[in-house]
């Protein structure tokens, strides 16, 4: 520690010190010739007036040639210890008189012109002396000239002390400089370090109450960062056990279910539920999975962690399949966790979810341009179905502190119901959808109950960076809170909510020695479509929406086979897309919209029974995805707008053999993970196809190379990681409020004592 804080010092002194020798090493010969002029000059001035002293005595004594008294008054003249020696020379320069210390060299001197001050300067053997010469004149008769010699050497004496006095005060200034710069790093390194302490004191326990002072506030920023993505690291560490090359399975998120959330119950609340029983026309009972991103990623986590999941019973045979308490234990082929499923009326969930949720909230936070329809009467079933859902949260509640994950838009209002009831709930909302910007929010004549309810969550997270930004920027705008920006904490009505942004993903897929391979898939696709084995075969896989830019991609379907002629009757693609929605006018149309513009490519460029643009409208299951996409020798995502869009990771987990090619929108939160991918924006449909065509051309060792960047990030980056961070964090919030609640105690049982 001591070495450290030398080296630090000397990190600071010993620049300073060169810096200050340099300046000296400079200046030095500046102020010796500086002196050295100041000098001259006063020894000019001094001949001047000793000159005029001993003038007239001389013309006296010159006249009578009185050698005697001449030399008797040079040698008076020369006990001044400055004055070396006088001369005497006549007018013709002979030199008559002078003092026997003169130095016979000088003769009889004649001053240069030019620069006399330096001139008067001359170098003899015995050292530097400074030669005057003045006239001697009497009634206009010039009578010789008087020369007085001064010794200089007292002043290269003087030039060396001053050196001297020069480098100590330099060394003295550097020496005090030094000190002070180490003692104000010192102390400024000491504040910084307090208040990276403080930082993570606050971290640790932000009910702490730690100001950040203004200049730590950058700096606060990144080390919060650093240590969530170290906690979450560490755990990912801990969790595999092996410390590197972590793999998250579902039995890692169970160990740390189990470690950090140690037998805490854990409930899900949806609009979606993850199985849904149908009746067959033959009077039998199936059991679905339905088409939703959001269903893929939540099933994962209840395998893995148990606990309830609440959603709406909406299939035809729900009713029939659950026990008094509307239970049923699911997955079918193997339960693992319970399905509690809410019954709403026909009006409920007309107004509920197709109204406010798919009218309003849907097209509010997707910007693919179609008009968001805000009722009243819509309004008033949301908030009603919110309660109803909130309620069953509470009863299926065996603890006053569950951890409650709320998924996505149909349960804004939720949170809020929840914590009045619950208030020590750790209630962790989760977004799907994008979050719009403040200004596209604030048409919604609800904004303030939304962003009010949402702040019932302890956490609240969004896909991206760029929605959690959003979303701050809306809180900040409309509602009276305090916001942490570097923090991303928002602190309303005295409870904290942290926003933070959990990219979603999928579950890697396990290997399956009885999976078909590649070439069975495409083989099979290509024989069930009835195309030739080498077809070239797009994919592309959806719900049914308008934000899915399905519309663009027929767009560039055709414009592909109007640039590239020699791909007609050689390429189709085949469109998957779901259902969804059905009841709502916007979707009958955009199916309807889907329906005619496939009519239109498929009139005009098919050849044979080979059309460009197969569609199929309806429900598959996973499985006969993975055929599609191994099958595929592109696969297109081109949402004009998605939160994360789960698809394009399906299609490269499908991927095991290394190759296809993946186009993805630059409007989808997956654009921001899978830089590999050919980005493209798909309102350009000139790209779009351009895209295509790199994409039927390109080199198998190049789909190799992204394809296997692109799989290395997924397998890591999978919903068990997602999962875990937010529980982690949720973990770290539960931590924190035990410890400030034992403190809490201890301070009153305390205060009671001294009472
Ligand atoms: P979605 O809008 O539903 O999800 P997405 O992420 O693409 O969008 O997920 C769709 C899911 O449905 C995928 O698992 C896909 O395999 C499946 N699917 C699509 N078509 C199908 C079909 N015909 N038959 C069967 N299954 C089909 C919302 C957000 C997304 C976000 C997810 C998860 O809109 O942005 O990625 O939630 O948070």
């Amino acid at each position: 520690m001591k070495f450290r804080s030398i080296g630090l010092s000397l990190r600071f002194i010993v620049p300073l010190a060169l810096v200050l020798a340099l300046f000296g090493y400079l200046v030095i010969p500046l102020m010796d010739n500086f002196t050295v002029r100041w000098f001259v000059r006063d020894l000019d001035m001094r001949s001047q007036l000793l000159a005029r002293t001993l003038q007239d005595p001389l013309l006296e004594y010159l006249p009578q040639k009185a050698s005697g008294r001449i030399n008797q008054l040079f040698d008076r003249a020369i006990q001044d210890e400055r004055l070396y020696a006088v001369a005497f020379c006549d007018p013709k320069g002979v030199l008559r008189y002078k003092t026997a210390t003169y130095p016979v060299s000088l003769g009889c001197w004649h001053p240069l012109v030019g620069d006399p001050e330096k001139k008067s300067l001359v170098r003899l053997p015995q050292g530097p002396v400074h030669v005057a010469e003045s006239e001697l004149m009497q009634d206009g008769v010039d009578m010789g000239r008087l020369i007085l010699v001064h010794d200089m050497s007292f002043i290269e004496r003087r030039s060396a002390d001053t050196k001297k006095y020069i480098l100590g005060f330099f060394a003295l200034l550097a020496l005090a400089i030094s000190l002070i710069t180490v003692l104000v790093a010192h102390l400024s390194w000491r504040g910084w370090i307090n208040g990276v302490k403080e930082v993570l004191r606050g971290e640790l326990m932000p009910r702490a109450k730690v100001e950040t002072p203004p200049d730590m506030q950058p700096l606060a920023g990144d080390v919060r960062q650093m240590l969530r993505d170290y906690h979450f690291e560490r755990q990912s560490d801990s969790g595999s056990g092996t410390g590197t090359g972590i793999e998250w399975t579902g039995d890692t998120l169970k160990d740390l279910l189990q470690q950090d959330l140690a037998g805490d119950q854990v409930l899900v609340v949806s609009n979606r539920e993850p199985y849904i029983h149908e009746f067959k026309p033959d009077g039998g009972i199936e059991v679905r999975r339905p088409a939703s991103g959001l269903v893929t990623a939540v099933e994962a986590v209840m395998r893995a962690c148990s606990g309830t999941w609440i959603a709406h019973g909406a299939g035809s045979a729900d009713h029939q399949t659950v026990d008094r308490h509307a239970h049923v234990r699911v997955p079918p082929d193997h339960p693992s966790y319970t399905l509690r499923r809410v019954w709403l009326s026909p009006e409920e969930e007309q107004g509920y979810y197709y109204g406010f949720a798919n009218e309003g909230l849907w097209p509010l936070c997707h910007i693919a341009h179609v008009r968001p329809v805000f009722r009243s009467s819509d309004w008033d079933q949301y908030v009603k179905v919110n309660q109803r859902f909130a309620d069953a949260v509470i009863a299926e509640a065996t603890t006053d502190n569950p951890v409650v994950l709320v998924q996505d838009y149909h349960f804004a209002l939720l949170p809020r119901m929840v914590r009045a009831v619950l208030p020590k709930a750790t209630i962790i909302t989760f977004w799907h959808i994008p979050w719009p910007n403040s200004e596209s929010f604030g048409i919604c004549p609800w904004r303030e109950e939304i962003l009010d309810g949402m702040l019932g969550s302890t956490i609240l997270g969004f896909h991206t960076p760029f929605h959690r930004k959003n979303f701050l920027d809306t809180v900040d705008r409309y509602l009276e809170t305090r916001i942490e920006q570097e923090a991303s904490t928002i602190s309303y009505g005295g409870q904290l909510t942290q926003v933070a942004q959990y990219p979603i993903s999928i579950a890697w897929p396990e290997p399956d020695p009885d999976a078909l391979s590649v070439a069975e898939c495409r083989a099979r696709v290509r024989t069930s479509l009835g195309l030739p084995l080498d077809h070239m075969i797009g994919i592309g896989v959806d719900r049914l929406d308008y934000t899915k830019g399905i519309i663009e991609r027929f767009d560039a379907v055709e414009r592909l086979l109007e640039l590239e002629p020699s791909l007609i009757g050689r390429f189709s693609f085949v469109q998957i897309a779901a259902p969804t929605r059905t009841s709502l006018d916007e979707y009958q149309n955009f199916e309807a919209r889907v329906r005619k513009l496939a009519d239109r490519i498929n009139a005009r460029f098919s050849v044979g029974n080979h059309a460009p643009i197969i569609l199929k409208i309806e429900h598959h299951e996973q499985e006969q995805l993975t055929v599609y996409f191994r099958a595929a020798d592109v696969c297109m995502v081109t949402s004009l707008h998605d939160g994360m869009n789960l698809v394009a990771k399906e299609f490269i987990a499908a991927r095991d053999d290394e190759k296809g090619v993946l186009i993805l929108s630059q409007f989808t939160g997956a654009a921001r993970e899978l830089h590999e991918a050919l980005i493209v924006n798909p309102y350009h449909i000139e790209q779009g196809a351009e895209a295509l065509q790199k994409a039927l051309t390109m080199p198998p060792v190049e789909q190799r190379e992204r394809m296997r960047s692109m799989r290395r990030r997924i397998k890591d980056f999978n919903v068990y990681r997602w999962a875990g961070r937010m529980l982690q964090d949720a973990a770290r919030l539960r931590q924190r409020d035990h410890v400030m609640s034992k403190i809490d105690l201890h301070s009153r049982v305390a205060a009671r004592r001294r009472a």
